[in-house]
């Protein structure tokens, strides 16, 4: 009997809170090339992608935009599968952590892991940042106060809580890493999460009781189900994990051969630790594999909103085409490291990689095939060539190269090898001079054999690049008569082929310059609005006391490489100020100033030092001046 080989392939489920860019969408990109790739080795693939829709962040955005939660979820759920279905994600399904498939089991899984002693009650304080959904403790939090993983201010919370024990299974988590080599990888995000359970574990804290817009904890509804946990039960959940019809999850998950899990390198911990402890507690095998990538970062660094740099995935698509994006997404990225998008980079290879070398190929060897053959080669009974043998020999080593970078996501390493095929591809023509041999009629067999080897190459390039670009490699086969089937990859495994009469240009070559300006035309027209934050009213500015202070001494702080001590006198007072600002002044530098101070902030420790107010300063992203003021001290700022 032929049992199909499973293979289960999930992306991160999206934020509701906002427009997939061409960052996140490289995650669903790149699982849809897995996908594909797998469906044509005949392994039983089912491809899961999805929305996390509860949470904090997701209920400050419906309020922002003056929409209920599930309307603003709703409404970006529809945008993005429809996003999918425009890019040609071959996803099998799409869970939404707000149908009741998914929430229903989510409780489920609590009060299980409540009844074993997993999850016990206890209260917390401590500091949360919305917009990673995550809280964060003393020694991760930054001198200033904010999160060390988006930069955003955390809000200081307390409440009573559910928490989830992990320092009970992180020995066996350790044990499972070092007996699966393979769980996580790149290599390099193994030793970080290796050392971050190292460090200790603290439990992780699995409710909230401040906001609403989540699953409920049945047997204590006050309680909202931490997003997180919310969030990871989909990859079995989509499967029907724990409801009546369970047959994908024992297909698919228990009994399946290969669950692949792919994620950017900051939702890491989630997957590493928490994700396999929460198996673990419900016993559920963990039978994924965690494949970590880097992030698409743009020549001026993140892509964001307030920079005015994101790029999404349809603009590029409908201008350049679905493959362009694909391809380029596809073949810049190393697994595990970040890559650059910039349209600079964008045009030069698809002039290069697309229109030149891979659509020149095929363009030319139609051409050649119709106008010498009339459209027809058939197989030589021996090579006549001493070049045949080595295209050969490459194309060999280029499928066995291909199976193995395809099939441990080094989608890009298997790239580079096709494309090494290409450009050998293009060298025989050039070492064979199709156009001399047939001004003889003696080299009729020799040309025939020419056209035949070049037709086999390209065949196999069309059915290899197939899971990247679906649509050329569509293409291409109906060029060639031919359909993506891994079973006939290899030399000479047709005996006979033919081509259409005509054919388009696969890529149409572009004017580098022309489409540089167009971008950078469109760009200024993105240039960030400002934001500003929520509206307030005189009497609230009134309540500030701001003060001209004179800055009498000023240190660094011992153990910190940005906090200045500072001694600044107002009026016949004088107080302890401390600021972030050591990167920018020398104490000497301070000393002397004439500084505004907020004179009635709350004093507040910072590493165990108090601080009786705040200076103001002015910013950017790398540069900052206190504001200063001529005026002796005292004077009144208002
Ligand atoms: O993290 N380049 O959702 P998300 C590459 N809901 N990848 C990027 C990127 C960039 N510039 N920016 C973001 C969440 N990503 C959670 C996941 S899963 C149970 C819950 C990646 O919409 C990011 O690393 O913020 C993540 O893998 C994915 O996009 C979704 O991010």
């Amino acid at each position: 009997m032929n049992s199909k080989k499973t293979c289960y392939v999930t992306t991160p489920i999206y934020y509701a809170s906002g427009n997939v860019h061409i960052g996140n969408s490289y995650s669903t990109i790149v699982c849809d090339c897995f996908a594909r790739y797998n469906r044509l080795k005949g392994n039983d693939t089912f491809y899961l992608t999805g929305m996390d829709e509860h949470g904090l962040k997701i209920e400050e955005a419906a309020k922002k935009q003056g929409i209920t939660p599930i309307g603003l979820v709703d409404k970006v759920a529809l945008e993005t599968s429809n996003l999918w279905k425009n890019l040609k994600i071959t996803n099998d399904d799409f869970i939404r952590t707000s149908e009741e498939r998914h929430s229903k089991v989510v409780q489920d899984i609590f009060e299980t892991l409540l009844k074993n002693g997993d999850i016990y009650l206890g209260s917390y304080e401590g500091d949360y940042c919305v917009s990673c959904e995550a809280f964060f403790t003393k020694t991760q939090i930054t001198e200033e106060g904010i999160c060390p993983d988006c930069g955003k201010p955390l809000r200081r919370v307390k409440e009573e809580s559910y928490f989830l024990n992990l320092k009970k299974y992180s020995d066996k988590l350790l044990k499972f890493i070092d007996d699966n080599p393979d769980f996580i990888q790149p290599e390099s995000r193994k030793n970080e999460v290796v050392s971050f359970i190292k460090s200790g574990l603290e439990d992780l804290c699995v409710s909230r009781t401040s906001f609403t817009w989540g699953i409920k904890v049945p047997s204590n509804p006050k309680h909202v189900i931490y997003v997180w946990i919310d969030a990871l039960s989909n990859y079995i959940t989509a499967l029907g994990y724990g409801s009546k019809d369970d047959s994908k999850y024992q297909k698919y998950w228990a009994n399946g051969d290969e669950v692949v899990h792919v994620i950017g390198k900051d939702i890491l911990r989630f997957h590493a630790v928490y994700w396999p402890i929460m198996l673990m507690a419900l016993n559920v095998p963990i039978k994924f594999k965690l494949y970590v990538h880097g992030w698409y970062l743009m020549k001026d660094g993140k892509m964001s909103k307030s920079r005015g740099n994101m790029v999404y995935p349809m603009e590029v698509a409908s201008r350049y085409g679905l493959d362009a994006l694909r391809y380029y997404l596809i073949s810049q990225m190393p697994l595990g490291n970040d890559a650059l998008f910039s349209y600079d980079r964008f045009l030069e290879k698809f002039n290069t990689d697309l229109a030149n070398d891979l659509g020149n190929l095929v363009s030319r060897t139609v051409a050649m095939i119709n106008k010498y053959f009339g459209g027809k080669v058939s197989k030589p009974k021996e090579n006549l060539l001493p070049f045949d043998k080595e295209i050969e020999d490459l194309l060999a080593l280029t499928i066995d190269k291909y199976h193995e970078s395809f099939s441990t996501f080094r989608f890009q390493n298997g790239l580079i090898q096709i494309w090494e095929l290409i450009s050998r591809a293009n060298k025989y023509i050039d070492e064979t001079e199709p156009w001399v041999l047939a001004k003889d009629p003696s080299k009729i067999d020799v040309l025939g054999d020419v056209m035949y080897h070049l037709y086999e190459v390209i065949r196999n390039i069309a059915y290899m690049v197939a899971p990247v670009m679906p649509d050329g490699s569509e293409k291409i086969c109906d060029y060639l008569k031919t359909k993506a089937d891994f079973n006939m990859l290899g030399y000479g495994k047709v005996e006979s082929g033919e081509v259409i009469e005509k054919c388009d240009a696969l890529f149409k070559r572009l004017d580098i310059e022309a489409e540089l300006k167009y971008q950078e035309e469109k760009l200024e027209e993105k240039e960030p609005k400002e934001v500003f934050k929520d509206e307030i009213t005189i009497e609230d500015f009134g309540k500030l006391d701001l003060r001209v202070g004179e800055v009498l001494e000023a240190k660094k702080l011992e153990k910190s490489d940005k906090l200045l001590v500072m001694k600044i006198k107002i009026g016949s007072s004088v107080r302890q100020v401390v600021s972030g600002i050591s990167k920018f002044y020398t104490p000497e530098e301070m000393v002397g100033k004439h500084v505004v101070v907020v004179a009635n902030l709350k004093s507040a420790m910072l590493r165990g030092v108090e601080s009786q107010g705040m200076i103001l300063a002015a910013s950017t992203e790398d540069k900052l001046e206190v504001i200063e003021v001529g005026l002796p001290s005292n004077s009144k700022v208002s």
